[in-house]
């Protein structure tokens, strides 16, 4: 097939990394990659569909934007142009509390479909924790899981992104994200750290997110490991619609449409808890979160607050 000529100052690309003031672009037309300048916070991220004209870089419309944010206030978008949400998880170390249900709750907000990866299979907690995983959320999503140490249970994932998905990797430091995608594609040598240092350190061992063509097809951002998956902008709406293992209930089945399951009457997620359908330990989890997510639509700062308090 003929190669259709791309001018050379009017190309259409992708970002795959970005180092603070230059991002590194894909141009699929010849699968060529430029360093491209850009100022310091452009607001630029990995996944971004951008045109070059003339050395000047232009960010074309986002699909998608997932973000999140810390335990300071500061935002963070985790990704764009993304259609995936995978969340990584092992039972060393293990992730935060909240943080699979809160990763959960924003992908399904900003329209991504959310799967966990529960990686680390050939450590001995790991039964025991799969278990633990799949009693929860089993119902809510897909779960993968699989030793990248050993190359093991690689195989459905690999089958699920040649479906065509673009994803990205969240999750606490040490999970192993990057040492999956080395699995996966074991020329791209991303470092990988040792977990009792990462942890005493408490340090990130990738620094920068970049995207990775897989073989059979589907594209995955490993990013740097973070602990604060703050919710942005999410509506108690938003997450008594979310939040996983309410789906079975469904919002059409409380009497009220935008019931918050809290005491409405008629509402069938109360229903479901003094039924036994829905745990009460979950349950708690969720009202916990709607006080959050109500504290910081009336008062946007309520989280840096907390944070400061609990510093003191
Ligand atoms: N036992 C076991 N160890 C693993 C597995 N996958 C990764 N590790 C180890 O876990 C440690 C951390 O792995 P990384 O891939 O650097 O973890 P990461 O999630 O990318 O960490 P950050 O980049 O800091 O966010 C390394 O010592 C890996 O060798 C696994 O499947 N089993
Ligand atoms: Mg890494």
């Amino acid at each position: 097939m003929k190669k259709k000529h791309v001018p050379a100052d009017n190309r259409e690309g992708v970002i795959v990394a970005h180092y603070g003031v230059a991002v590194d672009v894909l141009f699929a037309e010849d699968n060529t990659r430029s360093m491209i300048r850009v100022k310091r916070n452009s607001g630029h991220v990995v996944g971004d569909k951008v045109v070059i004209k003339e050395e000047v870089l232009t960010r074309l419309e986002r699909s998608s934007e997932l973000s999140r944010m810390d335990a300071r206030g500061g935002r963070h978008i985790v990704g764009a142009n993304l259609d995936v949400l995978c969340i990584v998880v092992s039972c060393e170390p293990l992730p935060p509390p909240g943080f699979i249900d809160r990763a959960i709750v924003s992908a399904r907000a900003a329209h991504l479909r959310p799967v966990l990866i529960v990686n680390k299979s050939d450590l001995p907690c790991s039964a025991d924790y799969l278990a633990a995983i799949e009693s929860v959320y089993k119902k809510s999503l897909k779960i993968f899981t699989m030793s990248a140490e050993h190359g093991t249970g690689l195989e459905p994932l690999v089958t699920f992104f040649s479906e065509g998905h673009r994803g990205v990797f969240v999750g606490p430091t040490g999970v192993g994200k990057s040492s999956i995608l080395n699995a996966l594609l074991p020329k791209i040598n991303l470092t990988t750290g040792e977990i009792s240092e990462t942890k005493k350190r408490g340090r990130n061992t990738t620094t920068v997110s970049t995207l990775h063509l897989l073989s059979d097809g589907g594209e995955l951002i490993d990013s740097p490991g973070f602990n604060d998956f703050g919710l942005v902008d999410i509506s108690a709406e938003q997450l008594s619609t979310y939040f996983p293992g309410f789906e079975e209930a469904g919002r059409q089945a409380c009497r009220f449409r935008d019931c918050k399951h809290r005491e409405e009457p008629e509402c069938r997620v109360i229903e479901l808890v003094d039924q036994g359908g829905i745990d009460t330990a979950r349950y708690t989890i969720y009202l916990q979160m709607l006080t959050e997510v109500e504290a910081l639509q009336i008062e946007p700062d309520y989280r840096e607050r907390r944070h400061r308090r609990k510093k003191t």
